[in-house]
């Protein structure tokens, strides 16, 4: 995969795009010339380095270059010394040659990763430009990261990503210079690490579905989903992220977020019957506090993980624990009682405070959400704190002295959408590309202006309900905010600019995440309908931008044709847009943002169901725009109706059904049916992804749901029809 700097805007110099900005760019004289016996000259001790440099040179260049034993006039020479800073280095292009210096292999690592971005594309790609020669503009830069701490945090367990998937993530961060991977490995819908003394975690524990321990969640069917890492996988992942400079730290997390681990061993649940349901909407997921038995298999869990992972800190989870159990069981109220533990909370605290125990004792140390601290039990302050919840959170965290971690839901969750219309969660509010980009850690966190030592860094999260379909949508999420996320963390804040950052997006990293064969979201163009001149206004996210459209309300194609200016039409409400990158990319389909593009029709109607459904949900569905929760999990054999009170002509009939802010407990198995005046039964179709949109062929009187199979959620979400006149 090939693609040139975007047409029309190329890059003025070949060090104009770089992603995230380095601290001091001074332009120099000429240039610099790879071509036929150019060489590398490398310090002892950077043979990963050279590689990578060679390895991705070869995929521009079409002659070998050759190691030698000195530096060589015109070529490129990577030389360890004193003085830098730990991930500093500096980079010096003449007609000269090729200098990166540093004190650290982490530093000449992060010198190379400049020096590629200032060559074509194609040095990511998988095939050879086959240049034989190439010019790179002559710059001097000194560069260091604002942050030590710069990570992706990927949820594994709501969505399996195997071992190949996590090493593209860690090529991808190594490119932004990302520094550490937090690997959210065991969570509620599956335990994703063999520990070879519980085989059965990851024999059963790493499936979900029909007959699991853990049941079928987030659409992904009643079949048999699931994966786990093996110990030598995990292994290799880790040293393959060390090459990298990417330091892994493991989550587990605990006592809630932990059906899959209750799943396996029943036992580590209190002895009570009560029924919850978690911030997740997952029952039965909260270990004992005061089972003894429970610290010993941790302690056997944690001390395998101890082993595999080099990194200095455990993660333990500690996030959204529902406290029913606790309250309702009697060895937990009597350990309270003996410990003079004051509610739940300080329970909490005394799981956490034990697990602590335990990391303390193994050599490393504990990591967690900032709930860990949400009593005022204090933990030894080398606890590293991960603030998530609010940037209250955040502030919280710092202000009781603990090392933070800033990955603020409302800038760094990258599971959000991008725009209200897009897939994604909603809790955090939407987070458009520009808001990753705005966040400011200390000036949130502490109000001044100076970088406190107490904010360690910065991290992308993502989560991963949402993410097995559609295909490819972690790539989606991920970029490009990741970007985002990597100039916050490395970039000092006075070279940081996004109206420069977007621009360098355009000019040249978009193409460089291309050819990583990333499949990163495009930004649609903005639409606007002018009355006065009868047009709809189009502007494109960015001068160059290719720009499609469609007359017919369907979504552009890659044969549509291309938009080069406003378009006069008498059918604005028709026409759809959106911007095409290269081969296969494109933005999601946007219509005027001023007119309603949709004319709806909202006959009366009353909705039933032969399941429990409150009254005013019931009522609340007879609307357009109505949600409606089922009192308990569907079955085969359900249906809920909406019956018109007047027979109903319309175009279409559009059927969704989900949470209204993350799409979340849409309707799995079911078929719809409509029924018509003359009272024949017509079947519309199945539920494609809790949705389906018809054209009826007569007018209608009802319309059905008909569940298939069991609903993999604790509630099934329904919602209001949509007609079209
Ligand atoms: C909150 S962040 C969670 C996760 C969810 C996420 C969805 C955190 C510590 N807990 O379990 O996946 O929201 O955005």
């Amino acid at each position: 995969m090939i693609l040139a700097v975007a047409a029309g805007i190329a890059a003025a110099r070949t060090y104009s795009a770089i992603v995230p900005i380095p601290q001091s760019v001074v332009p120099g004289e000429g240039r610099c010339l790879l071509q036929e016996g150019t060489a590398v000259y490398a310090s002892e001790g950077l043979d990963f380095e050279v590689d990578y440099l060679l390895g991705h040179l070869a995929h521009v260049m079409s002659f070998e270059i050759p190691r030698t034993m000195e530096p060589q006039e015109g070529g490129l020479s990577l030389i360890l010394a004193e003085g830098y800073a730990p991930e500093a280095y500096r980079l010096e292009v003449t007609p000269e040659g090729v200098l990166v210096e540093a004190s650290s292999s982490a530093g000449i690592f992060y010198g190379i990763q400049t020096f590629l971005q200032m060559l074509p594309p194609a040095v990511y790609g998988e095939t050879s430009l086959e240049l034989t020669r190439c010019y790179v503009d002559a710059v001097s830069i000194t560069d260091s990261p604002r942050y030590g701490y710069r990570g992706t945090m990927l949820d594994v367990s709501r969505t399996w990503f195997d071992a190949e998937h996590v090493k593209r993530l860690i090529d991808w961060m190594a490119v932004h210079k990302l520094n550490r991977f937090h690997w959210h490995l065991a969570d509620d819908n599956g335990w994703r690490i063999e520990i070879r003394k519980y085989p059965q975690l990851t024999r059963e524990g790493a499936w979900r579905g029909d007959g699991e321990v853990t049941p079928a969640a987030y659409g992904q069917g009643h079949g048999r989903y699931g994966g786990y890492y093996t110990q030598k996988e995990i292994r290799e992942i880790v040293r393959y992220a060390a090459d990298r400079h990417i330091e892994i730290i493991p989550e587990i997390d605990l006592p809630g977020h932990s059906r899959s681990l209750v799943g396996v061993f029943p036992d580590m649940a209190c002895p009570v019957d009560v029924s919850y349901i978690s911030a997740n909407g997952e029952t039965d997921n909260v270990l004992c506090v005061a089972r003894e038995e429970n610290y010993r298999i941790l302690r056997d869990i944690f001390k395998e993980i101890a082993s595999l992972f080099p990194s200095g800190y455990i993660h333990i989870g500690g996030d959204e624990v529902d406290h029913t159990a606790w309250t309702n069981c009697p060895h937990c109220q009597a350990l309270a009682k003996e410990k003079g533990l004051e509610g739940p909370q300080e329970l909490h605290s005394w799981f956490v405070y034990r697990l602590e125990e335990i990391i303390h004792g193994l050599g490393k140390k504990m990591a967690g959400w900032d709930e860990i601290v949400i009593s005022d039990a204090v933990y030894d302050r080398s606890a590293l704190l991960y603030a998530w919840r609010s940037v209250r959170s955040g502030r919280m965290s710092v202000e009781k002295g603990y090392r933070t971690v800033v990955q603020i839901g409302e800038y760094c969750y990258l599971d959000m959408k991008q725009s209200p219309a897009e897939r994604g969660h909603s809790w955090a509010g939407i987070v458009p590309l520009s808001k990753t980009y705005s966040l400011e850690p200390d000036e949130i966190l502490t109000g001044g202006p100076a970088d406190s030592a107490l904010i360690a860094g910065v991290q992308a999260g993502l989560w991963a309900e949402l993410m097995a379909w559609p295909p490819r949508l972690m790539e989606y999420q991920l970029f490009p905010r990741l970007c985002a996320l990597a100039e916050v963390g490395w970039s000092s804040r006075e070279n940081r600019d996004f109206a420069d950052f977007e621009q360098r997006l355009y000019t040249g990293h978009f193409s460089r995440l291309y050819n990583m064969g990333i499949a990163f979201r495009v930004a649609p163009p903005e639409v606007v309908y002018d009355s006065a001149s009868g047009s709809l206004q189009v502007r494109p996210p960015h001068p160059s931008a290719v720009v499609r459209y469609s007359f017919d309300g369907s979504a552009p194609v890659a044969s549509s044709p291309v938009c080069t200016g406003n378009i006069v039409t008498d059918r604005p409400e028709q026409m759809r847009f959106a911007t095409f990158f290269g081969d296969g990319l494109s933005s999601i389909a946007v219509g005027a943002s001023n007119i309603e593009l949709y004319s709806y029709i909202d006959p009366e109607m009353t909705v039933t169901c032969n399941f429990p459904m409150s009254e005013g949900n019931l009522a609340s569905l007879a609307k357009r725009d109505g949600t409606g929760y089922s009192g308990r999990v569907l079955q085969a054999g359900d249906v809920l109706a909406y019956t018109m009170e007047s027979p109903v002509t319309c175009s279409r009939i559009t059927v969704t059904s989900g949470a209204p802010s993350s799409g979340m407990f849409y309707v799995t198995d079911a078929y719809v049916e409509y029924t018509t005046a003359d009272g024949s039964t017509v079947k519309a179709g199945e539920l494609y992804h809790g949705e389906l949109s018809f054209s009826p062929v007569a007018p209608v009187t009802r319309v059905r749901i008909v569940m298939t199979d069991s609903n993999d959620g604790y509630t099934a979400v329904f919602r209001g029809l949509k007609i079209e006149k």
